[in-house]
Protein backbone atom coordinates (compact mmCIF):
# COMPACT_ATOMS: atom_id res chain seq x y z
CA UNK A 1 0.00 0.00 0.00
CA UNK A 2 1.24 3.92 -1.22
CA UNK A 3 1.58 6.06 1.98
CA UNK A 4 0.55 9.59 1.72
CA UNK A 5 2.74 12.18 0.69
CA UNK A 6 4.15 13.63 3.73
CA UNK A 7 3.32 17.29 4.53
CA UNK A 8 5.55 20.08 3.00
CA UNK A 9 5.53 21.57 6.64
CA UNK A 10 8.44 20.04 8.88
CA UNK A 11 7.90 20.62 12.80
CA UNK A 12 10.41 21.41 14.81
CA UNK A 13 9.67 19.31 18.90
CA UNK A 14 11.48 21.14 21.84
CA UNK A 15 12.54 19.51 24.48
CA UNK A 16 14.06 22.65 26.88
CA UNK A 17 16.46 22.04 29.51
CA UNK A 18 15.37 19.90 32.99
CA UNK A 19 18.88 18.47 34.26
CA UNK A 20 22.02 18.96 34.22
CA UNK A 21 23.17 15.40 35.41
CA UNK A 22 20.78 12.82 33.35
CA UNK A 23 19.51 13.54 30.13
CA UNK A 24 16.48 10.94 30.03
CA UNK A 25 15.00 9.89 27.00
CA UNK A 26 12.85 12.67 26.03
CA UNK A 27 9.37 10.83 26.12
CA UNK A 28 7.05 13.72 26.12
CA UNK A 29 8.01 15.40 22.76
CA UNK A 30 9.34 11.76 21.46
CA UNK A 31 5.35 10.70 21.82
CA UNK A 32 4.62 13.54 20.16
CA UNK A 33 6.70 13.01 17.16
CA UNK A 34 5.40 9.43 17.18
CA UNK A 35 1.65 10.84 16.56
CA UNK A 36 2.84 12.96 12.92
CA UNK A 37 5.44 10.20 12.29
CA UNK A 38 3.37 9.12 9.29
CA UNK A 39 2.36 12.69 8.15
CA UNK A 40 4.91 14.83 8.76
CA UNK A 41 8.96 15.24 8.90
CA UNK A 42 10.22 16.11 12.19
CA UNK A 43 13.30 16.90 14.18
CA UNK A 44 13.59 17.16 17.96
CA UNK A 45 16.16 19.38 19.22
CA UNK A 46 16.57 18.60 22.88
CA UNK A 47 17.94 20.81 25.57
CA UNK A 48 19.22 18.23 27.68
CA UNK A 49 22.64 17.38 25.35
CA UNK A 50 22.73 20.98 23.56
CA UNK A 51 24.88 23.84 25.25
CA UNK A 52 23.34 26.87 22.83
CA UNK A 53 19.57 25.55 21.74
CA UNK A 54 18.42 28.39 20.42
CA UNK A 55 21.22 28.33 17.95
CA UNK A 56 20.62 25.11 16.46
CA UNK A 57 16.63 25.88 16.60
CA UNK A 58 17.25 29.23 14.39
CA UNK A 59 19.48 27.45 12.49
CA UNK A 60 16.81 24.85 11.61
CA UNK A 61 14.09 28.07 10.93
CA UNK A 62 16.71 29.17 8.35
CA UNK A 63 16.16 26.26 6.29
CA UNK A 64 12.84 27.90 5.36
CA UNK A 65 11.40 24.40 5.99
CA UNK A 66 9.92 24.62 8.89
CA UNK A 67 6.57 25.74 9.69
CA UNK A 68 5.45 24.66 12.97
CA UNK A 69 7.50 24.78 16.46
CA UNK A 70 6.39 22.30 19.50
CA UNK A 71 7.22 22.76 22.90
CA UNK A 72 6.85 21.17 25.88
CA UNK A 73 6.85 22.94 29.33
CA UNK A 74 6.49 21.22 32.67
CA UNK A 75 7.07 23.92 35.61
CA UNK A 76 10.16 24.94 36.77
CA UNK A 77 13.67 24.91 35.06
CA UNK A 78 12.46 24.11 31.89
CA UNK A 79 10.85 27.52 31.73
CA UNK A 80 13.97 29.31 31.45
CA UNK A 81 14.80 28.11 27.85
CA UNK A 82 10.79 27.61 27.05
CA UNK A 83 10.12 31.13 27.67
CA UNK A 84 12.83 33.45 26.01
CA UNK A 85 13.09 30.52 22.75
CA UNK A 86 9.85 31.04 22.35
CA UNK A 87 9.82 34.80 22.37
CA UNK A 88 12.80 35.14 20.07
CA UNK A 89 10.95 32.64 17.36
CA UNK A 90 8.18 34.89 17.33
CA UNK A 91 10.41 37.93 16.97
CA UNK A 92 12.59 36.32 14.29
CA UNK A 93 10.17 33.92 12.48
CA UNK A 94 6.46 35.52 12.87
CA UNK A 95 4.99 32.76 10.45
CA UNK A 96 5.76 30.11 12.47
CA UNK A 97 3.10 28.81 14.49
CA UNK A 98 4.17 28.38 18.28
CA UNK A 99 2.40 25.26 20.41
CA UNK A 100 2.75 24.28 23.60
CA UNK A 101 2.18 21.33 25.53
CA UNK A 102 2.47 19.39 29.05
CA UNK A 103 1.68 20.20 32.66
CA UNK A 104 2.61 24.18 32.78
CA UNK A 105 0.54 25.55 29.82
CA UNK A 106 -2.28 22.83 30.24
CA UNK A 107 -2.47 24.40 34.20
CA UNK A 108 -1.97 27.78 33.57
CA UNK A 109 -3.16 28.91 29.65
CA UNK A 110 -4.17 32.68 30.20
CA UNK A 111 -0.86 33.71 31.06
CA UNK A 112 0.96 31.86 28.44
CA UNK A 113 -1.55 32.91 25.52
CA UNK A 114 -1.48 36.30 27.20
CA UNK A 115 2.30 36.31 26.40
CA UNK A 116 1.44 36.53 22.73
CA UNK A 117 4.58 34.16 21.93
CA UNK A 118 2.30 30.98 21.56
CA UNK A 119 -0.66 30.58 19.65
CA UNK A 120 -1.99 27.01 20.80
CA UNK A 121 -1.81 24.78 23.85
CA UNK A 122 -2.36 20.97 23.97
CA UNK A 123 -4.47 20.69 27.51
CA UNK A 124 -3.64 16.89 28.03
CA UNK A 125 -2.05 14.12 25.64
CA UNK A 126 -1.08 15.37 22.38
CA UNK A 127 -1.58 12.20 20.24
CA UNK A 128 -4.57 13.30 18.50
CA UNK A 129 -4.63 16.55 19.14
CA UNK A 130 -1.65 17.63 17.87
CA UNK A 131 -1.94 16.04 14.64
CA UNK A 132 -5.58 17.22 13.86
CA UNK A 133 -4.30 20.72 14.68
CA UNK A 134 -1.29 20.34 12.40
CA UNK A 135 -4.17 19.21 9.39
CA UNK A 136 -6.36 22.09 10.38
CA UNK A 137 -4.29 24.69 9.88
CA UNK A 138 -2.37 23.39 6.77
CA UNK A 139 -5.61 22.83 4.92
CA UNK A 140 -6.98 26.28 6.48
CA UNK A 141 -9.55 24.41 8.16
CA UNK A 142 -11.85 25.16 11.52
CA UNK A 143 -9.54 23.80 14.28
CA UNK A 144 -12.26 25.10 16.82
CA UNK A 145 -14.01 20.93 16.75
CA UNK A 146 -10.52 19.55 17.83
CA UNK A 147 -10.49 18.51 21.62
CA UNK A 148 -8.33 19.34 24.17
CA UNK A 149 -6.62 22.95 22.50
CA UNK A 150 -6.50 25.90 24.29
CA UNK A 151 -6.39 29.22 22.22
CA UNK A 152 -6.66 32.88 22.42
CA UNK A 153 -9.86 33.77 19.80
CA UNK A 154 -8.68 37.60 20.07
CA UNK A 155 -11.08 38.18 22.79
CA UNK A 156 -10.86 35.41 25.08
CA UNK A 157 -9.09 32.34 25.93
CA UNK A 158 -11.22 29.09 24.32
CA UNK A 159 -10.68 25.79 25.93
CA UNK A 160 -12.09 23.15 23.99
CA UNK A 161 -13.89 19.76 25.52
CA UNK A 162 -11.13 17.52 26.56
CA UNK A 163 -11.03 14.38 24.53
CA UNK A 164 -11.75 11.03 26.01
CA UNK A 165 -8.61 9.06 27.49
CA UNK A 166 -6.84 7.50 24.60
CA UNK A 167 -6.58 4.01 24.72
CA UNK A 168 -2.40 3.94 24.84
CA UNK A 169 -2.18 0.53 23.11
CA UNK A 170 -4.00 2.20 19.99
CA UNK A 171 -0.87 4.74 19.95
CA UNK A 172 1.86 4.29 17.49
CA UNK A 173 5.16 2.65 18.72
CA UNK A 174 7.85 5.51 19.49
CA UNK A 175 10.39 6.45 17.04
CA UNK A 176 13.53 5.66 18.64
CA UNK A 177 15.67 4.52 16.20
CA UNK A 178 14.70 7.82 14.58
CA UNK A 179 16.24 9.70 18.08
CA UNK A 180 18.81 7.19 17.71
CA UNK A 181 20.14 9.47 14.67
CA UNK A 182 19.69 12.88 15.80
CA UNK A 183 21.14 11.77 19.64
CA UNK A 184 22.94 8.71 19.70
CA UNK A 185 20.23 6.52 22.52
CA UNK A 186 23.63 5.68 24.21
CA UNK A 187 23.63 9.33 25.64
CA UNK A 188 20.17 8.72 26.79
CA UNK A 189 20.71 5.16 28.55
CA UNK A 190 22.51 6.55 31.50
CA UNK A 191 23.44 5.20 35.00
CA UNK A 192 21.40 4.91 37.72
CA UNK A 193 21.35 2.93 41.16
CA UNK A 194 19.95 -0.10 39.04
CA UNK A 195 21.82 0.21 36.12
CA UNK A 196 24.20 1.02 33.82
CA UNK A 197 22.03 2.30 31.08
CA UNK A 198 18.73 2.85 32.18
CA UNK A 199 15.15 3.21 30.27
CA UNK A 200 13.06 6.12 31.00
CA UNK A 201 9.65 4.53 30.28
CA UNK A 202 6.07 5.79 29.92
CA UNK A 203 3.48 3.33 29.98
CA UNK A 204 0.46 5.12 31.38
CA UNK A 205 -1.66 7.88 31.58
CA UNK A 206 -3.38 9.61 34.21
CA UNK A 207 -4.30 8.52 37.39
CA UNK A 208 -7.45 6.94 39.01
CA UNK A 209 -7.17 9.34 42.17
CA UNK A 210 -7.83 12.90 42.70
CA UNK A 211 -5.52 14.10 45.60
CA UNK A 212 -6.08 17.88 45.83
CA UNK A 213 -2.56 19.21 45.40
CA UNK A 214 -2.11 17.15 42.54
CA UNK A 215 -1.70 18.60 39.24
CA UNK A 216 -2.66 15.34 37.45
CA UNK A 217 -5.77 15.79 38.66
CA UNK A 218 -6.55 18.72 36.57
CA UNK A 219 -5.35 17.72 33.44
CA UNK A 220 -6.45 13.25 33.60
CA UNK A 221 -9.75 14.10 35.74
CA UNK A 222 -9.13 11.01 37.32
CA UNK A 223 -8.90 8.30 34.67
CA UNK A 224 -6.24 5.93 33.54
CA UNK A 225 -4.80 3.99 31.14
CA UNK A 226 -2.27 1.72 30.86
CA UNK A 227 0.11 -0.07 28.04
CA UNK A 228 -0.39 -3.81 28.12
CA UNK A 229 2.31 -5.65 29.71
CA UNK A 230 2.96 -7.07 26.22
CA UNK A 231 3.72 -4.02 24.54
CA UNK A 232 5.90 -2.78 27.48
CA UNK A 233 7.70 -5.93 27.18
CA UNK A 234 8.37 -6.19 23.55
CA UNK A 235 9.90 -2.35 23.51
CA UNK A 236 11.99 -2.84 27.08
CA UNK A 237 13.25 -6.20 24.99
CA UNK A 238 13.83 -4.26 21.56
CA UNK A 239 15.79 -1.61 23.77
CA UNK A 240 18.11 -4.01 25.57
CA UNK A 241 19.11 -6.14 22.65
CA UNK A 242 19.36 -3.32 20.39
CA UNK A 243 21.09 -0.05 22.68
CA UNK A 244 21.81 -2.77 25.47
CA UNK A 245 19.47 -0.99 28.09
CA UNK A 246 20.05 -2.86 31.28
CA UNK A 247 17.85 -0.98 33.87
CA UNK A 248 14.38 0.89 33.66
CA UNK A 249 12.48 3.91 35.48
CA UNK A 250 8.59 4.27 34.87
CA UNK A 251 7.84 7.46 34.54
CA UNK A 252 4.14 7.20 34.91
CA UNK A 253 2.17 8.87 37.43
CA UNK A 254 1.37 5.87 38.71
CA UNK A 255 2.23 2.81 37.08
CA UNK A 256 1.08 0.28 39.59
CA UNK A 257 -2.62 0.70 39.16
CA UNK A 258 -3.29 -3.10 38.04
CA UNK A 259 -2.16 -6.19 39.57
CA UNK A 260 -3.21 -7.92 37.27
CA UNK A 261 -1.13 -6.00 34.67
CA UNK A 262 1.95 -5.39 37.08
CA UNK A 263 2.51 -9.00 37.60
CA UNK A 264 1.83 -9.94 33.77
CA UNK A 265 4.52 -7.40 33.24
CA UNK A 266 7.07 -9.03 36.28
CA UNK A 267 6.22 -12.41 34.48
CA UNK A 268 7.65 -11.13 31.16
CA UNK A 269 10.62 -9.17 32.46
CA UNK A 270 11.82 -11.90 34.73
CA UNK A 271 14.05 -13.41 32.74
CA UNK A 272 15.72 -10.47 31.52
CA UNK A 273 18.08 -9.76 34.56
CA UNK A 274 16.39 -6.07 34.45
CA UNK A 275 16.00 -4.19 37.60
CA UNK A 276 13.55 -1.15 38.05
CA UNK A 277 11.28 1.19 39.57
CA UNK A 278 8.34 2.89 39.38
CA UNK A 279 5.60 5.12 41.43
CA UNK A 280 2.79 3.86 43.34
CA UNK A 281 0.03 4.46 45.82
CA UNK A 282 0.62 2.80 49.19
CA UNK A 283 -2.87 1.61 49.44
CA UNK A 284 -3.14 0.10 46.23
CA UNK A 285 -0.03 -1.69 46.21
CA UNK A 286 -1.18 -2.61 50.12
CA UNK A 287 -4.13 -4.61 48.43
CA UNK A 288 -0.97 -6.65 46.19
CA UNK A 289 -0.81 -10.34 47.49
CA UNK A 290 2.15 -11.97 48.89
CA UNK A 291 2.54 -13.84 45.58
CA UNK A 292 2.86 -10.55 43.64
CA UNK A 293 5.39 -8.85 45.74
CA UNK A 294 7.78 -11.33 45.75
CA UNK A 295 7.47 -12.40 42.17
CA UNK A 296 7.91 -8.30 41.46
CA UNK A 297 11.12 -8.48 43.45
CA UNK A 298 12.27 -11.79 41.71
CA UNK A 299 11.62 -9.82 38.60
CA UNK A 300 13.50 -6.96 39.28
CA UNK A 301 11.75 -4.63 41.50
CA UNK A 302 14.25 -3.22 43.37
CA UNK A 303 12.34 -0.09 44.85
CA UNK A 304 9.03 1.94 44.82
CA UNK A 305 8.53 5.32 45.12
CA UNK A 306 5.47 6.03 47.21
CA UNK A 307 3.36 9.25 47.54
CA UNK A 308 2.97 8.91 51.96
CA UNK A 309 2.15 12.19 52.21
CA UNK A 310 1.79 12.86 55.98
CA UNK A 311 0.84 10.76 58.74
CA UNK A 312 -1.90 13.19 59.90
CA UNK A 313 -5.32 11.35 58.75
CA UNK A 314 -7.11 14.95 58.99
CA UNK A 315 -4.57 16.33 56.61
CA UNK A 316 -4.71 12.95 54.47
CA UNK A 317 -8.23 13.86 54.55
CA UNK A 318 -8.06 16.99 53.35
CA UNK A 319 -5.45 16.36 50.54
CA UNK A 320 -7.90 13.97 49.46
CA UNK A 321 -5.63 11.41 50.21
CA UNK A 322 -7.65 9.99 53.01
CA UNK A 323 -10.22 7.77 53.40
CA UNK A 324 -8.08 4.48 51.68
CA UNK A 325 -4.42 5.71 53.06
CA UNK A 326 -4.20 6.55 56.89
CA UNK A 327 -0.88 7.04 59.06
CA UNK A 328 -0.90 3.67 60.50
CA UNK A 329 -1.43 1.77 56.79
CA UNK A 330 1.95 4.05 56.19
CA UNK A 331 3.81 2.29 58.62
CA UNK A 332 2.23 -1.10 58.43
CA UNK A 333 3.22 -0.98 54.82
CA UNK A 334 7.18 -0.15 55.47
CA UNK A 335 7.11 -3.19 57.71
CA UNK A 336 5.15 -5.65 55.54
CA UNK A 337 7.09 -4.54 52.52
CA UNK A 338 10.35 -5.40 53.91
CA UNK A 339 10.35 -8.97 53.84
CA UNK A 340 9.97 -8.69 49.96
CA UNK A 341 13.29 -6.70 49.72
CA UNK A 342 11.39 -3.89 47.93
CA UNK A 343 12.59 -0.78 49.36
CA UNK A 344 9.98 1.58 49.77
CA UNK A 345 10.43 5.65 48.32
CA UNK A 346 8.15 7.88 50.70
CA UNK A 347 7.71 10.88 50.20
CA UNK A 348 6.70 13.18 52.47
CA UNK A 349 4.77 17.26 51.53
CA UNK A 350 5.77 19.75 54.94
CA UNK A 351 4.35 22.79 54.60
CA UNK A 352 0.36 22.58 54.30
CA UNK A 353 -2.32 25.93 54.48
CA UNK A 354 -2.25 26.63 58.34
CA UNK A 355 -3.79 29.91 60.30
CA UNK A 356 -0.21 30.67 62.23
CA UNK A 357 3.35 30.10 62.06
CA UNK A 358 2.80 28.32 65.67
CA UNK A 359 0.32 26.09 63.58
CA UNK A 360 2.65 25.09 60.93
CA UNK A 361 5.58 24.53 63.08
CA UNK A 362 3.52 22.31 65.00
CA UNK A 363 2.40 20.57 62.16
CA UNK A 364 6.09 20.30 60.90
CA UNK A 365 7.35 18.79 64.21
CA UNK A 366 4.06 15.86 64.03
CA UNK A 367 5.32 15.09 60.85
CA UNK A 368 9.04 14.92 62.03
CA UNK A 369 7.92 12.68 64.66
CA UNK A 370 6.22 10.42 62.04
CA UNK A 371 9.08 9.88 59.52
CA UNK A 372 11.36 9.18 62.25
CA UNK A 373 8.18 5.44 63.18
CA UNK A 374 8.52 5.36 59.73
CA UNK A 375 12.19 4.59 59.70
CA UNK A 376 11.95 2.66 63.11
CA UNK A 377 9.50 0.17 61.28
CA UNK A 378 11.87 0.13 58.42
CA UNK A 379 15.06 1.62 58.15
CA UNK A 380 15.34 1.30 53.93
CA UNK A 381 12.94 3.36 53.72
CA UNK A 382 13.98 6.19 51.47
CA UNK A 383 12.66 9.78 52.40
CA UNK A 384 11.96 12.46 50.11
CA UNK A 385 10.69 15.70 51.62
CA UNK A 386 9.13 18.04 49.64
CA UNK A 387 7.45 21.45 50.34
CA UNK A 388 3.64 22.24 49.51
CA UNK A 389 3.69 24.22 46.42
CA UNK A 390 0.25 25.29 45.11
CA UNK A 391 -0.99 23.87 42.05
CA UNK A 392 -4.35 25.16 40.41
CA UNK A 393 -7.16 22.65 41.13
CA UNK A 394 -9.94 24.51 40.82
CA UNK A 395 -12.55 24.38 43.18
CA UNK A 396 -11.04 21.64 45.89
CA UNK A 397 -11.26 22.80 49.18
CA UNK A 398 -6.74 22.95 49.23
CA UNK A 399 -6.45 25.46 46.49
CA UNK A 400 -9.33 27.70 47.88
CA UNK A 401 -8.04 27.98 50.99
CA UNK A 402 -4.66 29.10 49.53
CA UNK A 403 -6.44 31.70 47.70
CA UNK A 404 -7.93 33.27 50.76
CA UNK A 405 -4.69 33.77 52.13
CA UNK A 406 -3.27 35.83 49.64
CA UNK A 407 -1.56 33.52 47.51
CA UNK A 408 -1.48 34.19 43.51
CA UNK A 409 0.28 33.06 40.57
CA UNK A 410 2.97 35.56 38.71
CA UNK A 411 0.54 37.13 36.03
CA UNK A 412 3.12 37.59 33.41
CA UNK A 413 5.12 34.55 31.10
CA UNK A 414 8.98 36.40 32.19
CA UNK A 415 7.74 36.69 35.88
CA UNK A 416 7.61 32.75 36.03
CA UNK A 417 11.10 33.25 35.54
CA UNK A 418 12.40 35.04 38.63
CA UNK A 419 14.68 32.70 40.95
CA UNK A 420 11.73 32.47 43.78
CA UNK A 421 9.31 31.09 41.48
CA UNK A 422 11.73 28.65 40.18
CA UNK A 423 12.38 27.37 43.59
CA UNK A 424 8.99 27.32 43.90
CA UNK A 425 8.04 24.73 41.31
CA UNK A 426 11.11 23.13 42.51
CA UNK A 427 9.19 22.73 45.49
CA UNK A 428 12.16 24.16 47.89
CA UNK A 429 10.63 27.53 48.47
CA UNK A 430 7.05 27.76 48.71
CA UNK A 431 6.24 31.51 48.95
CA UNK A 432 3.04 30.71 50.24
CA UNK A 433 2.24 32.63 53.19
CA UNK A 434 2.12 30.71 55.82
CA UNK A 435 5.73 29.57 55.20
CA UNK A 436 7.88 31.60 56.88
CA UNK A 437 11.94 31.12 56.87
CA UNK A 438 11.78 29.59 60.60
CA UNK A 439 9.65 26.89 59.67
CA UNK A 440 11.47 26.47 55.92
CA UNK A 441 15.06 25.74 58.64
CA UNK A 442 13.12 23.06 60.63
CA UNK A 443 12.32 21.07 57.33
CA UNK A 444 15.36 21.57 56.18
CA UNK A 445 17.58 20.73 59.07
CA UNK A 446 15.79 17.63 59.68
CA UNK A 447 16.29 16.71 56.36
CA UNK A 448 19.69 17.33 56.31
CA UNK A 449 20.54 15.42 59.37
CA UNK A 450 17.80 12.29 58.60
CA UNK A 451 19.51 12.29 55.27
CA UNK A 452 23.00 12.23 56.97
CA UNK A 453 22.22 9.49 59.34
CA UNK A 454 20.52 7.52 56.67
CA UNK A 455 22.64 7.84 53.77
CA UNK A 456 20.50 6.92 50.34
CA UNK A 457 21.25 3.81 49.11
CA UNK A 458 20.71 5.74 45.46
CA UNK A 459 24.07 7.44 45.64
CA UNK A 460 26.16 4.90 44.19
CA UNK A 461 29.57 6.80 44.49
CA UNK A 462 29.48 6.66 48.52
CA UNK A 463 32.15 4.33 49.79
CA UNK A 464 30.79 2.42 53.20
CA UNK A 465 33.59 4.04 54.83
CA UNK A 466 31.53 7.39 53.88
CA UNK A 467 28.48 6.29 54.50
CA UNK A 468 29.75 5.10 57.97
CA UNK A 469 31.36 8.10 58.97
CA UNK A 470 28.46 10.62 58.00
CA UNK A 471 26.26 8.32 60.04
CA UNK A 472 28.29 8.27 62.51
CA UNK A 473 28.74 11.78 63.06
CA UNK A 474 25.12 12.67 62.64
CA UNK A 475 24.14 10.31 65.11
CA UNK A 476 24.00 11.74 68.56
CA UNK A 477 21.84 14.86 66.66
CA UNK A 478 19.22 12.16 65.32
CA UNK A 479 18.86 10.00 68.29
CA UNK A 480 18.69 13.19 70.79
CA UNK A 481 16.10 15.23 68.34
CA UNK A 482 18.68 18.30 67.84
CA UNK A 483 18.22 19.43 64.41
CA UNK A 484 19.42 23.24 64.49
CA UNK A 485 22.79 24.65 62.40
CA UNK A 486 24.18 21.21 61.41
CA UNK A 487 27.05 23.06 59.72
CA UNK A 488 28.75 20.39 60.24
CA UNK A 489 26.65 18.32 58.08
CA UNK A 490 25.98 20.84 55.23
CA UNK A 491 29.37 20.90 54.97
CA UNK A 492 29.78 17.37 54.70
CA UNK A 493 27.05 17.13 52.31
CA UNK A 494 29.07 19.27 49.93
CA UNK A 495 32.07 17.24 49.38
CA UNK A 496 30.37 13.55 49.71
CA UNK A 497 26.54 13.17 49.80
CA UNK A 498 24.48 13.95 47.26
CA UNK A 499 21.28 12.91 48.31
CA UNK A 500 18.44 11.73 46.06
CA UNK A 501 16.76 14.68 44.70
CA UNK A 502 14.66 13.41 41.61
CA UNK A 503 13.35 17.24 41.55
CA UNK A 504 16.52 18.46 40.77
CA UNK A 505 18.55 15.41 38.96
CA UNK A 506 16.28 13.09 37.69
CA UNK A 507 15.38 9.59 39.15
C1 LIG B 1 10.56 12.71 33.60
C2 LIG B 1 10.02 13.81 34.48
C3 LIG B 1 10.91 14.73 34.98
C4 LIG B 1 12.41 14.66 34.71
C5 LIG B 1 12.80 15.31 33.40
C6 LIG B 1 13.37 14.22 32.56
C7 LIG B 1 14.71 14.48 32.05
N1 LIG B 1 15.69 13.93 32.74
O1 LIG B 1 14.81 15.12 31.05
C8 LIG B 1 12.99 15.45 35.92
C9 LIG B 1 13.32 14.50 37.02
C10 LIG B 1 14.20 16.32 35.66
C11 LIG B 1 11.76 16.24 36.34
C12 LIG B 1 11.85 17.30 37.17
C13 LIG B 1 10.76 18.05 37.60
N2 LIG B 1 9.47 17.77 37.41
CO1 LIG B 1 8.87 16.35 36.26
N3 LIG B 1 8.14 14.80 35.55
C14 LIG B 1 8.65 13.87 34.81
C15 LIG B 1 7.58 12.81 34.54
C16 LIG B 1 7.78 11.70 35.55
C17 LIG B 1 7.53 12.18 33.17
C18 LIG B 1 7.41 13.16 32.00
C19 LIG B 1 7.24 12.33 30.78
O2 LIG B 1 8.18 12.01 30.10
N4 LIG B 1 5.99 11.91 30.48
C20 LIG B 1 5.69 11.07 29.36
C21 LIG B 1 4.99 11.85 28.26
C22 LIG B 1 4.62 10.91 27.13
O3 LIG B 1 3.80 12.39 28.81
P1 LIG B 1 3.60 13.95 28.90
O4 LIG B 1 4.82 14.64 29.27
O5 LIG B 1 2.40 14.23 29.69
O6 LIG B 1 3.31 14.32 27.35
C23 LIG B 1 2.03 14.19 26.74
C24 LIG B 1 1.14 15.42 26.92
O7 LIG B 1 1.38 16.16 28.08
C25 LIG B 1 1.33 16.22 25.69
N5 LIG B 1 2.50 17.06 25.56
C26 LIG B 1 3.55 17.24 26.37
N6 LIG B 1 4.43 18.07 25.83
C27 LIG B 1 3.95 18.43 24.62
C28 LIG B 1 4.47 19.26 23.64
C29 LIG B 1 3.75 19.44 22.47
C30 LIG B 1 4.28 20.32 21.40
C31 LIG B 1 2.50 18.80 22.30
C32 LIG B 1 1.74 18.99 21.06
C33 LIG B 1 1.98 17.97 23.29
C34 LIG B 1 2.72 17.78 24.43
O8 LIG B 1 1.43 15.18 24.73
C35 LIG B 1 2.29 14.16 25.26
C36 LIG B 1 1.96 12.84 24.62
O9 LIG B 1 0.66 12.44 24.96
C37 LIG B 1 6.29 13.61 34.82
C38 LIG B 1 5.12 12.78 35.25
C39 LIG B 1 4.45 12.14 34.07
N7 LIG B 1 4.12 10.89 34.21
O10 LIG B 1 4.26 12.71 33.01
C40 LIG B 1 6.77 14.59 35.89
C41 LIG B 1 6.09 15.93 36.01
C42 LIG B 1 5.83 16.49 34.63
N8 LIG B 1 7.09 16.75 36.67
C43 LIG B 1 6.58 17.61 37.48
C44 LIG B 1 7.32 18.56 38.23
C45 LIG B 1 6.52 19.48 39.14
C46 LIG B 1 8.69 18.61 38.13
C47 LIG B 1 9.55 19.63 38.85
C48 LIG B 1 9.20 21.05 38.42
C49 LIG B 1 9.43 19.59 40.36
C50 LIG B 1 9.52 18.32 41.05
N9 LIG B 1 9.83 18.50 42.27
O11 LIG B 1 9.34 17.24 40.56
C51 LIG B 1 10.98 19.25 38.46
C52 LIG B 1 11.77 20.33 37.83
C53 LIG B 1 11.88 20.23 36.35
C54 LIG B 1 13.01 20.91 35.76
N10 LIG B 1 14.28 20.65 36.22
O12 LIG B 1 12.76 21.64 34.86
C55 LIG B 1 5.11 17.48 37.58
C56 LIG B 1 4.35 18.61 36.90
C57 LIG B 1 3.16 18.98 37.71
C58 LIG B 1 2.84 20.41 37.75
N11 LIG B 1 2.89 21.00 38.94
O13 LIG B 1 2.53 20.97 36.75
C59 LIG B 1 4.88 16.05 36.99
C60 LIG B 1 3.52 15.85 36.31
C61 LIG B 1 5.04 15.07 38.18
C62 LIG B 1 3.98 15.22 39.21
N12 LIG B 1 2.96 14.37 39.20
O14 LIG B 1 4.05 16.08 40.06
N13 LIG B 1 10.62 15.72 35.84
S1 LIG C 1 -2.20 9.26 43.57
FE1 LIG C 1 -0.38 10.43 42.96
S2 LIG C 1 -0.61 10.89 40.77
FE2 LIG C 1 -2.60 10.18 41.57
S3 LIG C 1 -3.73 12.06 42.02
FE3 LIG C 1 -2.73 11.40 43.93
S4 LIG C 1 -0.71 12.42 43.94
FE4 LIG C 1 -1.55 12.60 41.85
Amino acid sequence: MDLPPKSRHKVLLFNPRATNYKARIPNSVLQVAASIDATHEWVIVDGNLEDHPQEKIMAYFKTGEFKFFGCTVMPGPQLRQAVPITKAIRQAFPEIINIWGGYFPANHPEVVLESGWVDFIINGPGDHAFPQLLTALEQETSFAGIQSLIYFDGMEVVKTAKAPLLRYDDLPGLPYDKLDRLYPMKRYLGKSFMGRHTIAYHSSFGCPFKCSFCAVVPIYEARWNGKSADKIYADIKYMKEKYGADAIEFHDNNFFVSEKRTVAFAKLIKEENMQWWGEARIDTVDKYSDESLALMREAGCRMIFFGAESGNDDLLDFMDKGGKQNGQQILDFATRIQQFDIIPEYSFVLGWPAASEQEALRQVEAEINFIRKVKDANPQTEIIIYVYSPVPTEGSEMFEKVKEQGFSFPQKLEDWLAPAWESFDLRKNPLTPWLTPRVIDKIRNFETVLNAYYPTVSDIKLSKFQRLSISGIASLRYKLGVYGYPYELKALQRFWLKYRQPEKEGF
